[in-house]
């Protein structure tokens, strides 16, 4: 059985890289990450941020470690949370512009906040990571999670459990199952992914479209009327 380590101190990410990962199951490299506690140093928050995204009355910022980390938005002044569970440790947490990925697919055209993209390493291969993510700001209406895999592009999560205040978004993922990046048993479950929508626009015309209740342009559609690929 694989040990985790208890603490971020005992991350070793570089050795990671160099046992043969090279680097493609991480967000991004170890020099980006000078203090290894598995979050881009130019994304880290503030060392006097206020920001509690996961409710505990604590700043985020002084709770970082393998089961939670918080950081700073690649565009505009949002932040983001991810917390796991037990058993399960997260190596890597970045905030991605998705326009880094392929268009294929049912891409939203809309993000909450970015992409987040993570690393999580779970006990034993083929074993499920169960994370939740923390916005900063509470996902509208429509909004789901969704995600990008090399073969089969963008797709809509099924199985995203929004919290009741839509400030919480809970997935699990099974290594090398349904939404590992790469589908393999390797002990580590890969994702990016996000909160989006994807928009539509009103006929020109003005006829009614087929969407009652819609508002103008550019409402996101309503996820569940996506069709679902599975
Ligand atoms: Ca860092
Ligand atoms: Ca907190
Ligand atoms: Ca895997």
């Amino acid at each position: 059985m694989r040990r985790i380590p208890s603490t971020v101190g005992e991350l070793d990410l570089r050795t990671a890289t160099a046992i043969g990962l090279n680097g493609r199951r991480f967000f991004f490299t170890t020099t980006d990450d000078l203090d290894a506690n598995g979050i881009p140093d130019h994304q880290e928050l503030a060392p006097d941020s206020p920001v509690d995204l996961n409710q505990a009355g604590t700043p985020d910022v002084d709770q970082i470690t393998e089961l939670f980390k918080a950081l700073r938005t690649v565009v505009g002044e949002g932040q983001v949370g991810l917390a796991t569970g037990a058993e399960t440790a997260i190596r890597q947490v970045a905030s991605l512009g998705p326009d880094q990925f392929e268009s294929h697919g049912e891409k939203p055209d809309r993000f909450l906040l970015e992409l987040i993209g993570f690393t999580v390493e779970v006990e034993n291969p083929g074993d499920a990571a169960t994370l939740t993510v923390y916005p900063s700001e509470p996902a509208p209406e429509g909004y789901d999670w969704y995600k990008y895999e090399p073969c089969k592009g963008w797709y809509l999560f099924t199985g995203a459990d929004f919290s009741a205040d839509r400030k919480s978004v809970t997935i699990t993922i099974q290594d090398g199952g349904h939404g590992d990046f790469y589908a393999e048993p390797d002990s580590l479950v890969v994702d990016p992914g996000g909160v989006g929508c994807i928009s539509y626009a009103e006929p020109s015309d003005g006829s009614e479209g087929s969407s009652s209740g819609g508002g103008g342009a550019g409402d996101c559609l309503v996820a569940s009327m996506l069709p679902i690929q599975e």
